[in-house]
């Protein structure tokens, strides 16, 4: 009769088979990931714009073209909506949480909540004014000074460096409102014949842009204007309307210079109605998804990537209009 096992045979089977299970545990966990689809939360300002929309197209078909889960939530230009949408982020334990932030400030309390969830956080589009930029990752979007610097540049050739001009400001408190009004006062110290006259948000929207252009018409001296800054395109579209039914000659009796370059820019510059639009590139799903699976891959990212753009007149529309992919 072989005799009964003892205590260190026990000790020594129990051990191999605790081990082998880990193993195996490990193992599955591992192939499981391999096979596990990257899921991504993205929170969107909303549909404001035609550059907006654009921007929602590239991050919803390039995810789809990566095969890459994405929960994407609307937040109607929201900044409430926005961090609520964060943190059903948080408790679904998406693998990377993306957004465009409606404005630059608000964002800490939530951003810590998801570093301490220790989910990776980037910026599409618009940044934030945080105090530890360790909250998020990377910053993918545009220059907005430079595009602000553009816009000011253009008109003072256009105009020869003499200007009354009026502004449509962009939802205030947002990164491209600061930043493109920013730039467009740098350049304009240097010309003491350009000034701002009036200045009002239209939220980027082109109802707004239209309404506030309307009240701008109606003031007492506003056979003085000359020309129009408009943050975005669909303001100025909206002004330009408002311009026609006040019986004035957009493009020609008030220079209009804006920025996004959407194909209804291009329609209005063709159309003799727009001077200007400066570039601002919505199309970043590429670039947003080379992040996020560069985050996963654990390969290191860059604080801050920004996009070609360039600025197109009146002379180039017709040609660029075929061109354009937004
Ligand atoms: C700019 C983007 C702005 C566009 C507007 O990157 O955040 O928001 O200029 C859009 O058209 O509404």
């Amino acid at each position: 009769m072989d005799n009964p096992p003892n205590r260190t045979m026990i000790k020594a089977k129990m051990k191999t088979t605790l081990l082998l299970v880990t193993l195996v545990a490990v193992g599955a966990a591992h192939s499981f990931s391999a096979d596990k689809k990257i899921v991504v939360g993205f929170s969107q300002i909303g549909a404001e714009s035609g550059w907006r929309t654009a921007n929602t197209e590239s991050i919803k078909s390039e995810a789809a073209k990566r095969g890459i889960e994405l929960k994407f939530a609307d937040a109607q230009q929201k900044q409430e909506n926005q961090i609520k949408a964060l943190r059903s982020f948080i408790a679904q334990g998406v693998d990377v949480i993306a957004f465009s932030p409606v404005v630059e400030t608000g964002w800490q309390p939530v951003l810590t909540e998801i570093k301490r969830a220790k989910i990776p956080v980037i910026l599409s589009d618009r940044a934030v004014k945080v105090t530890d930029n360790s909250l998020y990752l990377t910053f993918i979007g545009s220059d907005f000074i430079e595009e602000g610097r553009r816009a000011a540049n253009w008109l003072a050739k256009a105009s020869g460096g003499k200007a009354i001009i009026v502004e449509l400001v962009g939802t205030p408190g947002s990164a491209p409102a600061i930043d493109r009004k920013k730039g467009f006062e740098e350049v304009l110290a240097k010309y003491p014949e350009m000034k701002i006259v009036k200045s009002q948000s239209g939220d980027f929207t082109r109802a707004k842009g239209k309404e506030v252009m309307e009240s701008f018409l109606k003031s007492t001296d506003a056979k003085q204007i000359t020309a129009l800054f408009a943050h975005n395109d669909d303001m100025a579209l909206g002004a330009i309307q408002a311009m026609e039914e006040a019986g004035s000659k957009p493009g020609k009796d008030i220079l209009i210079v804006s920025i996004d370059g959407v194909r209804g820019a291009f329609e209005a510059m063709a159309a003799g109605k727009l001077n200007c639009t400066v570039e601002c590139n919505p199309l970043i799903g590429p670039q947003l998804f080379d992040a996020v699976e560069a985050v996963m891959a654990k390969r290191p990212l860059p604080k801050r990537t920004t996009v070609q753009e360039g600025v197109f007149e009146q002379s180039q529309a017709a040609a660029e209009l075929p061109k354009r992919k937004y």
